[in-house]
């Protein structure tokens, strides 16, 4: 063989082992991932749900997906089904906060790491998952209360009256979203939660309980709908375009899907607080980091921003959800 020959093969399989994984190609394939996913109440749930089964997948893991259609009692069982199968690891977007102790420690009795992603779960027991990973729900409701808090800052108002719609009770957005809100406007005495709906994250359901509210006059003297998320904003518009009343509330929204942000760009709502749902590459990499022996930190946090009438809406980048 020439001595040109000689170079070109080595060079050759030099490029070859260069495009391989650390990891050797058929051993990724055969780790299974089981995604507990919660339901697919809303655009922004069905945008989270594609992300991370994209991104697992696309690191070649194996994705067993069960979808408990917003029924926690179907969530635990399958977590059970998984611990059953042996996955190798579990990810975990609870519904509730609450309930999960029993069910994780089996998991750790089988070996089988947990990841908590987007809601949290209520427990002291940090040894009972890898880490959680989403949003800051605190500084969610933060950011809409201090768009509320900034509106009325050089208005002379003697009072300010927010209704509150709610998301699903004992889950962590609902709670946190609720108490970064009231916070931040606690500041300025003048502003009041004073009706409260619950809509479960739901647009039909916040449409039906903001149309009872509206008929049984709860809606006078309000100047502000805060609501947790947009499914039930829109919900709440459908209810007063029903009822044939006027928009003339200051309107805050959590999410920020496409939907929203086109109808803040019309000026029919005041403020859009960013809920980012595309966590997927941060999920698929701690995976990977865990697999791999590599430190993960305990809590990670995927970055939210706001969009409100108060910044260029011309430059808010395309939705995709
Ligand atoms: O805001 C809402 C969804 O858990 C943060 O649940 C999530 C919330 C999200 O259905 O749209």
């Amino acid at each position: 063989m020439k001595k040109i020959q000689v170079i070109l093969l080595v060079l050759l399989a030099l490029l070859l082992t260069g495009c391989q994984n650390n990891e050797p190609a058929e051993e990724q394939n055969e780790r299974t991932i089981g995604f507990a996913q919660a339901g697919t109440e809303s655009n922004w749930r069905k945008a989270q749900n594609k992300s991370i089964t994209e991104e697992l997948e696309k690191q070649n893991y194996q994705v067993m997906a069960r979808n408990s259609f917003s029924d926690p009692k179907q969530q635990f069982q399958d977590v059970m089904t998984f611990i059953a199968y042996q996955v190798d690891l579990i990810v975990l977007s609870p519904i509730q906060e609450n309930g999960w102790e029993t069910v994780l420690e089996e998991a750790k009795k089988a070996g089988i790491p947990v990841i908590i992603v987007d809601r949290n779960i209520a427990t002291e027991r940090t040894d009972l998952f890898l880490t959680h990973i989403g949003s800051s729900f605190k500084a969610q409701g933060g950011r809409a209360g201090l768009y509320v808090s900034n509106y009325y800052q050089k208005k002379e108002k003697e009072s300010v009256n927010v209704f509150e719609i709610k998301g699903s009770d004992h889950t962590s957005p609902t709670r946190l979203r609720h108490d970064g809100f009231a916070e931040t406007v606690g500041r300025d005495p003048r502003i009041k939660i004073t009706q409260t709906i619950t809509g479960d994250y739901i647009r039909l359901k916040a449409k039906e309980a903001f149309s009872e509210a509206i008929k049984a006059g709860k809606l006078q003297n309000i100047d502000v709908i805060y609501s947790h998320n947009d499914e039930m904003t829109l919900g709440a518009l459908d209810a007063l375009e029903a009822a044939k009343i006027e928009n003339n509330f200051v309107i805050v929204s959590i999410d920020a899907q496409k939907e929203m942000i086109d109808l803040l760009k019309q000026q029919k709502v005041n403020c859009v607080v960013e809920c980012n749902p595309f966590m997927g590459e941060l999920v698929a990499n701690t995976v990977k980091r865990y697999f791999a022996k590599e430190t993960i930190s305990e809590d990670i946090y995927v970055s939210d921003t706001v969009f409100s009438d108060q910044n260029p809406l011309s430059t808010i980048p395309p939705r995709n959800y």
